[in-house]
């Protein structure tokens, strides 16, 4: 497996001939990756840099190949069609824990640029990027970075992204286990190289993008059921710690795919192994071809479930040798009600965790300083992001919440406390940033739900998750309410006219029992002006108990 003959640097050598000779004849991306080492990428970005600050070249003159395809190994991802010149940096956050040190970077990396380029997104993903960043920037950023025991690198082009675990990891009092050291390892095992530095290219040219999840309790806060593996925290009948593996979830624009459980127990010291057994099959044997069924279950539903399993446990090293079981049970306690995130929350008898709202995961170099400065006021330097693009402050002091507030309510676009609507959104970034945009979304997102807001009042929180695409990044499928990027028209003097639109989901699950809603009740609604808040507040009434103003 780990032969050299046919690559000939060290990332293809952890390519099979065979997997080359496939690569070879497979699609653009595939020759494009396998036309320069993966690990290129990550000494490139100084030679670019190094070339434009001294005038010998210009980031045009780059080759499109590294600007817009290679670079992404590096964790930049060029937005040539929207602000062209000009990167969005992708970091990797593990479990989305942050310091303060790093949010204030994050806010000064972003300070020299234009002020609506410039700024700083929390992902879907429980994760941060970083956007307007040029090629001189960004090897000085990364270097930055580097300094905070962070990475840019593997968050983009076809391999693992963003390791997300359980925001309450280690301060839910229903948890199970603490996701935290897991994902750190798993991610240590991805992107660093034998002497610790950043960037290891053994899992670097995946066939396509791999997501993994991992949840320490009943509220699956980490959404196991749309990544390529879930891991549901869940005791074995001996009492050890461990998980239930699910595998193959994913959204693309070709399908929609819930994940599959397997009829398979980890125990938790076994975590980073299975995936690193998951990951050599799938590198090794998944498509090449066709990118669009080059996602983890179209191998899974080609071997099928049981022999899958077999597969990745005998690349394991067997099932006993690992401590595997086969799944265990896992009763859900009794009156089960999914915790809360935002607001004012008991971590323990002196201490509370504070979610606080981040209007569509948008900050600003100001809020990042803000934020920064509550964490090391407040909790102990230590920031949490969510997967709802929302942060917590944990172990904050009781005696020091009113404090909190005030400072809070100093900052803008931090809100100590939201609607049940507005406070519950998510988007995707949409065309103010993304070339593959149907629509904008953040800013409709929040100018839709603050005139819902205006005009309902509902009795728990609805979840709207919004998407310019039906690339689905902002999971419209998952959502109370989804919104997704599509054609709409419009009268305008007499004439339909194309206008942007959206088409409407209703009634996604999230949770234990999760349920994606793969069929829009409603399609081409035109997306300014008042029609959509019409579309939406009657969808509020209807189901989910909303009463107008
Ligand atoms: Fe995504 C491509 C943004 C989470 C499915 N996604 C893109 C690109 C890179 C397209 C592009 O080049 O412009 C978007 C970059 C826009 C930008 O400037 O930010 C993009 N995806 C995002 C983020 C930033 C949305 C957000 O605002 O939070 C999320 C970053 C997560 C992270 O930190 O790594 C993001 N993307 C997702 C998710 C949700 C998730 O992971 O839970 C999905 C669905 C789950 C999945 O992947 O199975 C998702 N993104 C896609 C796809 C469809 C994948 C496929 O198999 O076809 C694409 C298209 C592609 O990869 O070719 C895509
Ligand atoms: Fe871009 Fe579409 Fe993803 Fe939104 S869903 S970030 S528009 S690719």
């Amino acid at each position: 497996m780990n032969s050299v003959s046919k690559g000939s640097d060290m990332a293809n050598s952890y390519l099979s001939d065979e997997t080359i000779t496939r690569c070879e004849s497979g699609s653009k991306e595939e020759k494009v990756k396998l036309s320069k080492d993966v690990t290129s990428a990550w000494s490139d970005i100084d030679t670019f840099a190094a070339a434009i600050r001294s005038g010998k070249t210009s980031w045009e003159e780059i080759s499109p190949d590294d600007m817009d395809i290679r670079l992404k190994w590096a964790g930049l991802l060029h937005r040539r069609k929207r602000t062209p010149g000009k990167f969005m940096m992708r970091l990797k956050v593990p479990n989305g824990i942050v310091t303060s040190e790093q949010m204030r970077f994050y806010g000064e990396s972003v300070e020299g640029f234009e002020e609506d380029v410039g700024v700083v997104d929390i992902t879907t993903r429980q994760n941060i990027q970083l956007r307007g960043v040029t090629v001189e920037a960004a090897s000085t950023i990364i270097a930055g970075l580097h300094a905070l025991n962070q990475t840019s690198f593997h968050s983009a082009l076809d391999n693992v992204r963003n390791i997300v675990g359980s925001p309450l990891a280690g301060i839910s009092p229903t948890e199970i286990l603490n996701t935290i050291p897991l994902t750190t390892k798993i991610n240590d095992m991805l992107i660093r190289s034998p002497d610790g530095t950043f960037g290891n290219p053994r899992f670097a040219n995946l066939p396509r993008k791999f997501n993994i999840a991992l949840s320490g309790g009943d509220d699956d806060f980490s959404h196991c059921n749309i990544n390529d593996l879930g891991f549901h925290a869940c005791k074995s009948s001996e009492g050890e710690l461990g998980f239930n593996l699910d595998v193959g979830g994913y959204m693309s624009i070709k399908r929609v795919a819930e994940s599959v459980p397997l009829n398979l127990w980890v125990p938790e010291e076994s975590v980073v192994k299975i995936c690193e057994s998951v990951l050599t099959v799938f590198r090794d044997e998944g498509e090449r071809k066709n990118r669009q069924k080059a996602r983890l279950m179209w191998l899974i539903e080609e071997y099928g479930v049981e022999k899958f399993t077999e597969r990745i446990l005998e690349e394991a090293g067997g099932k006993e040798e690992g401590g595997f079981k086969d799944r265990q049970e896992h009763v859900i306690r009794e009156n089960y009600v999914r915790q809360e995130i935002l607001g004012v929350h008991a971590q323990d008898e002196e201490r509370s965790r504070v979610g606080l709202h981040i209007p569509t995961g948008r900050l600003t170099r100001y809020s990042c300083k803000a934020i920064a400065d509550l964490a090391d006021k407040y909790s102990d330097g230590e920031i949490r992001l969510t997967v709802c693009q929302n942060i917590i402050l944990p172990n904050v002091s009781n005696s020091d919440l009113i404090a909190l507030e005030a400072d809070v309510n100093l900052i803008d676009n931090v809100d100590f406390s939201a609607g049940l609507i507005e406070g519950n959104v998510v988007s995707c970034t949409g065309a103010q940033f993304c070339g593959l945009a149907m629509v904008e979304t953040k800013a409709n997102a929040r100018r839709v739900s603050a005139r819902l807001e205006e005009l309902v009042t509902v009795p728990k929180a609805v979840r709207m998750h919004w998407t310019g695409c039906p690339n689905s990044c902002g999971q419209a499928q998952c959502g109370d309410i989804g919104l997704m990027g599509a054609p709409a028209r419009k009268e305008i003097d007499g004439k339909k006219v194309a206008v942007p639109g959206v088409n409407i989901f209703v009634g996604g699950k999230i949770g234990e029992n999760p349920f994606l809603q793969l069929e829009p009740r409603i399609k081409g609604v035109p997306l300014d002006g008042e029609e959509v808040v019409d579309v939406l507040a009657e969808i509020l009434v209807k189901d989910f108990g909303a009463v107008r103003r």
